[in-house]
This record gives structure tokens, sequence and C-alpha cells, in this order.
């Protein structure tokens, strides 16, 4: 099977770089980042910070090392860290939260990504020789185990409210926080006024080879890069990697919208397939999620996929995610799903 033939549904991670993103990579002004003197990547940093309504920003490799960049410039080894209990960070990233951070992570259960402000006020602790400090509540937006859910700038708002009460930091891993904003029709700093520091990720959606921005105010930014340099993400050159990222921020946001209309196409589909469990009202952005029957083996399922050139995820024993990107179009969606089809027909 060629290339061409398969639909890669797996994440939108797998997005290809533009061809104009290709040719501002061979034309782009370079210089040593770890002196600051790339003027591709200071670029770069001046717009994400221009659009977040923040100070500074600082171009990372990963949504990962993003993710532990600002969990070491926002606290102290030992401190006490507040996280939905299947946000990335606690899920997917290693355990570098504590094993590199040095942090106590503090998972909350909540019914839709979202932790309840009441929640944390609930685990909040009086101050005490038997516990550590809790510093920092980290959000997830858009969250990407409850299937790319939006957490809306109210509720943002509502937790920003009790970390102001309890001398708390917020931090918002906003990997695609810019799926949220498109998908609500607002600009993004509706989200990012209420939180203290943020991150997002170039390389997903929006389309870049590499590349996240950690973002807040500058003596966080400075902490920031000294905490990059020491996980190694002091980079030299790095403006062949900002100057995608310029084009992306320019021109690949409101391009989100074809990526959630698909979203919707596919989620519709699979909602009229028997054997399938699915609620319409969590595909909010250009992630759908969906259930198998008990008696469908989801491993052979996603094998039998894979040999239709259809390529998708198990996100837990029986449940499936596909996310929609930049190369997958309508008639995608009509071939992934007549193929989930036709495999759970001769289940
Ligand atoms: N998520 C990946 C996988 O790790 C699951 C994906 O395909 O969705 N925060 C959030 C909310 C993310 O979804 C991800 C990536 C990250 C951080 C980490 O970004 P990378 O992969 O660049 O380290």
């Amino acid at each position: 099977m060629s290339d061409k033939e398969i639909i890669d549904l797996r994440s939108d991670t797998v997005t290809l770089p533009t061809g104009e993103m290709l040719e501002a990579i061979k034309h782009a002004k370079l210089g040593d980042d770890v002196y600051g003197e790339d003027a591709t990547v200071n670029k770069l940093q001046e717009m994400a910070a221009e659009k977040m309504g923040k100070e500074a920003a600082l171009l990372v490799t990963s949504g990962t090392q993003a993710n532990l960049t600002s969990l070491m410039s926002n606290c102290k080894r030992g401190e006490q860290v507040f996280l939905e209990a299947e946000s990335h960070v606690y899920w997917y990233e290693v355990g570098g939260v504590s094993a590199i951070a040095g942090l106590l992570p503090w998972p909350i259960k909540s019914e839709s990504g979202a932790i309840e402000p009441e929640q944390i006020e609930a685990q909040l602790r009086p101050k005490g020789v038997s516990f550590p400090d809790p510093t920092l509540i980290c959000v997830e937006n858009t969250h990407n185990r409850y299937g790319g859910k939006i957490i809306s700038p109210t509720h943002v708002k509502a937790v920003s409210e009790v970390a102001k009460k309890y001398s708390l930091k917020l931090y918002m891993d906003g990997a695609r926080i810019f799926n949220a904003a498109v998908a609500l029709n607002v600009d993004v700093k509706e989200f990012t006024k209420h939180v203290d520091n943020l991150m997002f990720c170039l390389s997903k959606g929006l389309s870049c080879p590499v590349g996240s921005l950690v973002v807040g105010d500058q003596a966080y930014i400075e902490r920031a890069r000294k905490n990059r340099k020491v996980l190694g993400g002091g980079m030299r050159q790095a403006g062949i990697i900002a100057a995608p990222g310029i084009i992306a921020l320019e021109k690949m946001i409101d391009r989100l919208r074809e990526d959630h209309a698909n979203a919707r196409l596919l989620g519709e589909k699979i909602a009229k397939i028997k054997g399938v469990k699915i609620n319409l009202k969590d595909v909010q952005t250009n992630m759908v999620t969906f259930d198998l029957d008990p008696s469908i083996d989801c491993e052979l399922f996603l094998i039998k996929l894979k040999q239709n050139g259809i390529f998708a995820l198990a996100q837990a024993k029986n449940r499936v995610r596909m996310v929609t990107h930049r190369g997958i179009e309508r008639q995608d969606i009509e071939k992934a799903t007549g193929a989930i089809e036709r495999i759970l027909s001769k289940n």
C-alpha cells in the first residue's frame, strides 16, 4: 500500500510540513540561539508571546519538554502539583513530573477532563510540617484523553480564582489550545488571560515538523531558558524549527476548522454503525473517540483497519481514538467509516 493510500488517523502529530514551510526553512535567518542570536527564533517567540497576551516565550523541542520545563520553572523540588488524573503530564510523560522535576503530582479525577474548583479546595490541606507545599494547578486544553474536549474560558477562570485565593499558580498544557479557540470562535487570549503561563504545540494540528512554545512573564521565561538548557534543550540554529512555526501562527490556525468539520462528520457517520458507542457531544474539536461493543476484540479491529489502510489508536481497552488533521479530507472520512462498517458487520 502506498503512502498516499494510507489514512493515518492516529494523531495530528503525523502532519508533514507544507511546501511553504520547507521553503521558509531554506531561507531562514539563522544564528546561535543559546546566545539568543537566532533572528527567526526571536521573531517566533515574540509572535507567540503577543498572540497569547504574555510578556515572553521560549521555543522548546516538544510538548513533553515544554511541560517538564514549565513544571520546573513554576515549582521547587518537593512541592505539590494538582493535575487532572488523565492529564498528559500524568499519563504519558514517563513520570518526568516526579522523576526529573522532583514534584509530588496530586491527581484529581474529573467528570469531563476539567477539575472542578471545589475539588481542588477540598484537596488542599492546612500548612503543616508533614505536608509538601502546594504550588501549582495544571489544566489541559483541549483535553487529550477526554477526546479533545474544551475546558471553557469560564471554567479556566473559576479555577484561576481558587488558585489566586490560595496563592497557587495556574499553568495550562495548551498543546491544542488553538483548537479550543477556533471551535468556540474566540480569541485564544480568552483562555490564556486566566493562567499564569502555558505551553502550546506547533507540531500537532498546526502542521510543523517540530516544536512547542512555553509562554509566560519575563522572569518565568528566564527560568524556563535555564531549565530547558539543563534538559538538553538548548538548541543552536533553531531557526530551521522556528521558520515553519512563524507560518503556522500566521496561516494555519483558522484551517483547524476544517479538521473540526471532518471530525464531526466522522463522529456522525460512526454513530450510525452497529457495535459502536459514541457520544457526539464529546466531539468538540479534531478528535473522535468511540467505544467498541465488549464482544469486539479491539486489537484485532485495529489490525483489520490497518489492513484496509486506516491507522487509529487504542486509548483504553475497548476505546478507539481517531484524530483529523491537514491531509485528511472528506473522502478519507468516507473511506474510513466504510471500512469500520465492513469490519464490524463481519464481527
Ligand atoms: N500527545 C500525543 C501522544 O503523546 C498521546 C498525541 O498523539 O496526542 N500535551 C498534550 C495534551 C498532548 O496531547 C501531547 C502529545 C503532549 C502534551 C506532548 O507533546 P509531544 O508529543 O510533542 O511531546
